[in-house]
């Protein structure tokens, strides 16, 4: 399931370039073209889903969040501890609108500031 005009679907079809971190027949992680953190690794389904509330199945869903831990290793973080964000919609300034987790880290981060990412 692709979205015509999704930047992230592009880039899940190799049309548009990443830094590719991990990649399955179900997900892909890449660096975030704007870094917050050391460590700035987003993970998309291959499936488009436009955010959390776009009925996503299950089993989808839980092979999103179980990929997180395998990137935190990959990235070396796993045991330095991360940050797992998924901005839904304007009130949370989601701009790309293909559901993605954020994992940050690589350095101590704040207390837990919402509008941090
Ligand atoms: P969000 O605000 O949660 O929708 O975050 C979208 C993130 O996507 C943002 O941190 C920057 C990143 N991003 C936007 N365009 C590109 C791109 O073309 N390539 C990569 N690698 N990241 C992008």
């Amino acid at each position: 399931m692709r979205k015509e005009d999704c930047l992230f679907c592009k880039i899940v079809a190799g049309e548009i370039p990443s830094a590719k971190v991990y990649e399955d027949d179900r997900v892909l992680a890449f660096e975030d073209v704007n870094p917050q953190m050391p460590v700035h690794t987003l993970i998309v389904p291959k499936n488009h889903y436009d955010n959390i509330g776009d009925g996503i199945p299950d089993d989808e869903m839980g092979y999103l969040f179980n990929t997180v831990k395998k990137i935190a290793e990959l990235k070396g973080i796993a045991e330095s501890g991360y940050r797992v964000i998924v901005n839904t919609n304007d009130d949370a300034q989601q701009s790309v609108h293909h559901i993605h987790v954020h994992v940050l880290g690589g350095a101590p981060m704040n207390s837990g500031d919402p509008s941090a990412k």
